[in-house]
């Protein structure tokens, strides 16, 4: 038996090759984090290494993700390498008692650190396990272009990216009813970005992070996968559209609504006109 046989490793090690499959993972762009069931655990735990590592600091703390495990890719590691050596490029990672440290107890066999953004990861999974009562399991992010270009062509707002992706594809506000939150430019990697993100997940299932990519969260790998694959598709017919030539019609506000009703989701009425 050997630790990719382990379904949740196996998934996740498919979400890796997918997302770098679909052109969002270049170089080492990118992260993918799980927190694992306890069952999960005790399927993984055969495989831990005898001694774990050092307690590492995080900078930020969340008193609700005391002693949960997380799978995760390394920081400067490649998505196109993770079905190579699953070993060498992704991480399982303990929470101390306190909510604030880490330690390694598998993976990163050459070396290395959890991703640069676990920061962001672990606030936004703090924000979500709260939020979902316990049901929110993944945070993805992700470079894909499209979505990444419409931050330099709309307002920075919430409101203008929702309603843009929705008109953008009709099962759009079936899938993201909530519509997706939009940070505005920041440096990566830092407590400034997480903070700002782990805010608007409070209410969001997705945020843009202008001029570099997407988070998407999710109960499981295929919804967050999902989340972002129907996103990044909507930009891509937004920009489609608009460098194909001049907009002739496009969903209206009322068809909105009659697509909410029709599927039985709630679309955040302040994003809605009143038409
Ligand atoms: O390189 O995507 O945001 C990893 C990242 C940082
Ligand atoms: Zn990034």
């Amino acid at each position: 038996m050997n630790i990719t046989h382990v379904k949740i490793m196996e998934g996740f090690i498919r979400a890796c090759e997918d997302g770098w499959l679909q052109g969002w993972h270049e170089r080492n762009g990118g992260n993918l984090t799980c927190r694992l069931t306890t069952e999960e655990v005790e399927e993984l735990r055969p495989f831990f290494k005898e001694q774990p590592g050092e307690w590492v600091h995080m900078g930020v703390k969340a008193e609700n993700l005391a002693g949960e495990y997380f799978l995760s890719t390394g920081s400067g590691k490649y998505f196109r390498n993770v079905p190579l050596a699953p070993q060498d490029n992704l991480c399982i990672l303990e929470i101390n008692s306190a909510g604030d440290s880490w330690r390694l107890v598998w993976g990163l066999e050459k070396g290395g650190n959890p991703t640069s953004e676990f920061p962001s990861h672990f606030l936004n999974h703090s924000v979500k396990k709260e939020a979902t009562k316990g049901e929110n399991r993944v945070i993805y992010h992700a470079h894909p272009a499209h979505i990444t270009a419409m931050t330099y062509i709309l307002p920075l707002t919430s409101r203008d990216f929702s309603r843009a992706l929705w008109k953008s594809e009709t099962e759009c506000p079936v899938v993201f009813p909530g519509g997706v939150g939009v940070v505005e430019w920041m440096v990566p990697g830092g407590a400034q970005i997480a903070l700002a993100t782990s805010e608007l997940m409070k209410t969001f299932d997705a945020a843009v992070w202008a001029h570099h990519g997407l988070f998407a969260c999710g109960p499981d790998l295929d919804t967050a996968f999902g989340l972002m694959h129907t996103i990044e598709k909507a930009a891509e017919i937004y920009l489609l559209a608009r460098s194909a030539g001049q907009e002739l019609q496009t969903i209206p506000d009322s068809g909105l609504r009659a697509i909410a009703e029709a599927y039985g989701v709630k679309l955040r009425e302040e994003f809605l006109d009143n038409q």
